[in-house]
């Protein structure tokens, strides 16, 4: 690789535990730092791979990942891969199509494996085995081998969280060579303690996860039942997944199972670092797993150039910065989580994004939507909460104040009515 930049008389080695998406970005990252970048992957190099193994993810591309695919020049060449999604599409239980938009521009879902071959085309760097290196990044994943070091020692915290819901992805082929469904949307099936989202594929096809607490995905064990099922929750599917697809994918691999990881501190002394899922696996229902560990890079990046490369200073600095945003978006994901499942059916969803869209659009300054701060802003995750909370007061003080001076209205005009106040605290 190049030359080393400024004035450091020897490169500083690191080595990037994890060949993932967050370990072949943050390699990048390095690698145009003038760091020596080695990077470990216990999985055969993607770019040689006769067949690429491993399951799919549909994975939602949006600013934070942006931002963190820009500083290394790689914002185009990925989102040029992706489908831009400008909407979700809620479906419900009759068929009926809503669209809803996301007031700002879309976002993209390459594929994972498409999206790790892009960015380690970027590298050339060996699968090594053996080096010495100044720094140690733990990239890799929520099993993290790198993390397993640092619960053995004293005051690390950690936590993990299986969540009863488990993810099942089924394949929606094309059409006559098209899209079954309208493409650049985000389809979304809520049905309360069951989900289903669909996200489209360059080839055209749509890839459908079925969310369902595992106790439910046990009870199905013959295709009948599964046809029973999808009649009574998904009919529209059926016709586009098929019935004969149905009945044998549905048995093809297990559900898989969702964790929630927390930890603290990110480092140890000036050695090394978490990032990623390594440091804060979260469950899917924020679309911002991948967005957060690609903003963990440009955090540390930030930090690097802040303490002119002093690790001692950077790491602490890391873990000080980052450790309450990762907590707070492994909250809201495993908010949305709760939400979702509890009450959320098609016409709540609907209800509930348009009061937030009207609100927005009375007084954009003041109340702007959390998933618009998460998904369309690099407002740190913790301020997006604390504004989020303070947003709720000022809403509630509205309507309250709002129901008040109604009721006051209709005990003036129509005294002899009862009064309704409860009627507005609805909202
Ligand atoms: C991909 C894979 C609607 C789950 C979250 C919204 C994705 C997801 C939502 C996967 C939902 C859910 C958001 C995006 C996204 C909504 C989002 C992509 C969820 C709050 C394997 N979620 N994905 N929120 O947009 O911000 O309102 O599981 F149904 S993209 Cl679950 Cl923006």
């Amino acid at each position: 690789m190049e030359e080393p930049s400024g004035t450091h008389t020897k490169r500083k080695v690191v080595a990037v535990v994890g060949g993932g998406l967050v370990g072949s970005l943050n390699a990048c990252y390095f690698a145009q730092r003038g760091f020596n970048v080695e990077v470990f992957e216990t999985r055969e190099d993607i770019r040689q791979a006769k067949i690429v193994r491993g399951r799919s993810i549909n994975l939602a591309l949006s600013h934070r990942g942006r931002q963190a695919l820009k500083h290394v020049g790689m914002e185009e060449k990925i989102v040029s891969q992706g489908i831009p999604m400008h909407a979700r599409m809620i479906h419900s239980l009759s068929g009926k199509q809503s669209p809803i938009p996301y007031g700002k521009k879309g976002q993209v879902n390459p594929s994972f494996s498409c999206l790790v071959y892009m960015l380690t085309s970027c590298l050339h760097t060996n699968y090594n085995t053996h080096i010495e290196a100044d720094l140690i990044v733990g990239c890799d994943g929520a099993f993290s081998a790198i993390r397993k070091q640092f619960l053995r020692r004293s005051r690390f915290n950690y936590s993990q969280t299986y969540i009863p819901h488990g993810y099942m992805e089924l394949t929606m082929p094309p059409i006559d060579g098209e899209f079954a469904m309208k493409p650049n949307y985000l389809h979304i099936w809520p049905r309360n303690t069951f989900m289903m989202i669909a996200l489209p594929n360059l080839d055209k096809t749509f890839t459908c996860t079925l969310f369902m607490p595992f106790e439910e995905f046990e009870k199905i064990t013959s295709g009948d039942e599964v046809m029973e099922f999808f009649q009574k929750y998904f009919p529209d599917t059926i016709p586009l997944i098929g019935p004969d697809a149905l009945r044998r994918d549905y048995f093809r691999l297990p559900a898989q199972a969702m964790v929630s990881v927390k930890c603290s501190p990110y480092h140890i002394g000036d050695k090394c670092v978490l990032m990623g899922d390594a440091a804060h696996a979260v469950v899917p229902f924020y679309g911002q797993g991948m967005n957060a560990g690609f903003e963990d890079c440009i955090v540390f990046d930030e930090i690097l150039n802040q303490f002119d490369e002093d690790l001692s200073a950077a790491l602490p600095e890391y873990t000080r910065v980052r450790v309450p945003d990762d907590h707070a978006i492994a909250d809201l994901a495993m908010y949305n989580y709760i939400e979702m499942r509890a009450h959320v059916n098609s016409k709540w969803f609907l209800f509930r994004k348009h009061v937030d869209n009207i609100l927005h659009l009375l007084m954009p300054k003041t109340i702007i939507p959390l998933y618009t701060m998460v998904t369309f802003t690099r407002t740190r995750y913790h301020k997006a909460v604390e504004r989020w909370h303070w947003q709720d007061k000022v809403k509630h003080k509205c309507f309250l104040s709002l129901s008040l001076s109604l009721s006051v209205l209709q005990a003036i005009y129509f005294r002899d009515d009862s009064s309704t106040l409860s009627t507005f605290q609805v909202l």
